[in-house]
């Protein structure tokens, strides 16, 4: 690791030495993923619910073409602002670093910069995966994912990609699925997906073993838990297909793809439930974050 490209707050690097437990967030969420002002709030309720579970929260960006590990709150609310604020997957990583931009880190490019940090667990609402439609559009979270040793906390992948395919790419390439009091993969604004999780875990504990385990073997894939979102936030099921083909009609009328697709759909589905895809997203996240802090505990507790 070169200490010129990253910048670990010094909370993260002496948790890290002291060997305490640690949280990893991305800031695709923020700068991209989520409306201002809740953005903001988001970002701080997401580190505040890391601490009250009792490890240290690391949100993870490029900020003037470094890798910062551990923010602090200007530094939040610059991405937050997000002007001039490129979205960050692994390939946009040494473009990045190489103009000295500001990057708000995708699960890809979080994954890469935590893990190499040192860092072992990661909370997150949604992962990438494979879009619908006649491209195959396949995000960089999925392979980022085979070879990254992290456990990753989220409530799947959002319902606006292709479920089934995204489940069985993450087969195919090794990476186990649990569910975290399911025994479904939950399908991120519903707690269900008809796809089955491949074991069901019901404690942090039960994570930890499973981690220390492919630790132990070796293997390079990321761990993946997934977690429902709170009962009571899920988004009515008819609400959630409407504002979703809507959006997917809109986003190809208009033509949007790539990196502006998903925070496209996010938006116009936002606004066409009339808030409830973001009171879904906001809850999901926070509660990701609370068991994602009980893991890194759990997996410090031996
Ligand atoms: N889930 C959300 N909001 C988001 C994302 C996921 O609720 O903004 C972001 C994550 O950062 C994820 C990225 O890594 O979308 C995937 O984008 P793409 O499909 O372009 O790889
Ligand atoms: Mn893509």
């Amino acid at each position: 690791m070169d200490g010129n490209l990253f910048h670990i707050s010094e909370e993260v690097r002496s948790a890290l030495g002291e060997g305490r437990a640690v949280v990893a967030l991305e800031s695709t969420v923020i700068s991209h993923g989520l409306p201002r002002p809740q953005n903001l709030e988001t970002a701080r309720r997401l580190e505040q619910a890391v601490r009250e579970g009792g490890a240290v929260p690391a949100t993870v960006a490029v900020l003037g073409g470094r890798l910062c590990v551990g923010l602090e709150e200007s530094q939040l609310a610059r991405l937050a602002e997000g002007e001039g604020v490129r979205k960050v997957s692994r390939r946009d990583l040494g473009l990045a670093v190489a103009r000295g931009e500001d990057g708000a880190t995708t699960v890809a490019g979080t994954l890469w910069i935590a893990s190499r940090a040192g860092l072992k667990v990661f909370a997150t609402g949604g992962v990438g995966g494979v879009h619908r439609g006649q491209l195959p559009d396949i995000s960089a979270d999925l392979p980022e994912l085979a070879r990254t040793p992290m456990t990753v906390v989220c409530s799947g992948a959002k319902s606006v990609l292709d479920l089934p395919a995204t489940r069985e790419w993450l087969e195919t390439h090794g990476v186990c699925v649990l569910g975290f009091g399911c025994d479904e993969m939950p399908a991120f604004y519903t707690r269900r997906s008809g796809l089955p999780v491949d074991a069901r875990v019901d404690t942090a504990e039960e994570v930890a073993r499973v981690a220390r385990a492919r630790d132990a073997l070796g293997l390079e894939a990321a761990l993946v838990v997934t977690v429902p979102v709170p009962e009571g936030f899920e988004v009515d099921e008819q609400v959630m297909e409407e504002s979703l083909s809507e959006a997917l009609s809109v986003a190809a009328a208009r033509g949007v793809t790539g990196r502006e697709l998903t925070p496209f759909l996010l938006a116009h589905m936002s606004w066409r439930s009339r808030g409830a895809t973001l009171r879904a997203n906001v809850a999901l996240l926070e509660n990701n974050a609370r068991v994602a802090a009980d893991i890194a505990v759990a997996l410090n507790d031996e």
